[in-house]
């Protein structure tokens, strides 16, 4: 209903600036040759668009001299020349009607995919899969790494000031906090909690997919930020939300997670709602895999939830 003719453009965006560990830029490769494209046309989808006509854009980044830090913020503006770029690719996926699929990377990449796609769409609601909440702010972040901090910027929370004279004041706030939940949570900043509690965000942690189950915890995340069922949906899909049994090769692996099916499900539940113009899948790294299996099966788990996002067990 938001989405021409099931089109669907995919943006790799091999970038790993927004944190400090090596390799995540290697994540779109490896999902590409693992045959995404193909996957994602035998479900019918038509692959459109992209800087090759073929329905793939493959972004490529450069480091700005003099990256010096901004306040707590590591490699200030690179993550905000990529994102800029990246959120330019990505409105003109979804002004053109296509299903935007972007391919980390990083999450820091979401401040530009979640900007482009709610450019096209602006009453869209956003779903974020994730171990973390990537709440923080550049004021709050313990670690400077800016894949800590996409939602912030999404929400508008930095203090206007700073975001004023910094090097983000490309990025215009685009979500409202009733917009956004949460499912997987289970590594927050105490500055994350607060924010949280203080706007009242829909957020599900493990204690909840435990508690609720999965089928309820994604059908009460949905109710809150979309009660009519009349607003597209982009899901940002963090591999780390999946337990490390089934996704070691990623930057920060947390115990205790989604396992492969719930994630899965979260997927299908989407795709079921026939209402996704965006996706991220991100935070893949084929560097930290300590084994060949390690690393195929997280790319193979990555693959397994893009399809269900697109469909891929529905009747
Ligand atoms: C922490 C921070 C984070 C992913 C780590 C961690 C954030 N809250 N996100 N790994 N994917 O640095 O802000
Ligand atoms: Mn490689
Ligand atoms: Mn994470
Ligand atoms: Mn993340």
């Amino acid at each position: 209903k938001f989405i021409k003719n099931k089109e669907i453009t995919v943006i790799a965006a091999p970038f790993s600036g927004g944190q400090p560990r090596g390799g995540v830029e290697d994540g779109p490769d490896h999902l590409l040759k693992a045959g995404l494209l193909n996957q994602v046309r035998n479900l019918g989808w038509k692959t459109v668009g992209g800087s090759t006509d073929t329905g793939l854009t493959v972004m490529s980044f450069t480091k700005p001299p003099n990256d010096t830090d901004v306040g707590k913020m590591k490699q200030p503006r690179y993550v905000s020349n990529a994102t800029q770029t990246l959120y330019k690719e990505t409105a003109k996926v979804s002004k053109s009607g296509a299903l935007s699929l972007l391919i980390g990377g990083d999450h820091s990449l979401a401040i530009g995919s979640v900007s482009g796609v709610f450019e096209a769409h602006p009453d869209a609601c956003l779903l974020w899969i994730d171990a973390h909440a990537d709440l923080n702010t550049p004021e709050t972040t313990e670690s400077g790494n800016l894949h800590g901090c996409p939602v912030s910027f999404l929400l508008g929370l930095a203090k206007s000031a700073e975001m004023e004279d910094s090097v983000f004041r490309w990025v215009k706030p685009c979500l409202a906090t009733g917009r956004l939940a949460y499912i997987g949570l289970r590594d927050l900043d105490a500055g994350e909690r607060a924010f949280i509690r203080e706007y009242n965000i829909a957020a599900y942690t493990m204690h909840h997919v435990d508690k609720f189950g999965i089928g309820r915890v994604v059908e009460m995340a949905l109710d809150r930020i979309n009660p009519d069922k009349a607003r597209p949906i982009h899901l940002s899909f963090d591999v780390d939300a999946l337990d490390p049994i089934y996704t070691p090769a990623t930057g920060t692996p947390v115990r205790g997670g989604l396992t492969l099916r719930e994630g899965c499900y979260i997927c299908e539940a989407v795709a079921e709602t026939g209402a996704l113009v965006g996706m991220d899948l991100v935070e893949t790294n084929p560097a930290l895999g300590s084994t060949d299996q390690a690393i195929q099966e997280t790319v193979s788990a990555g693959l397994s939830l893009v399809r269900c996002a697109l469909g891929e067990t529905l009747l």
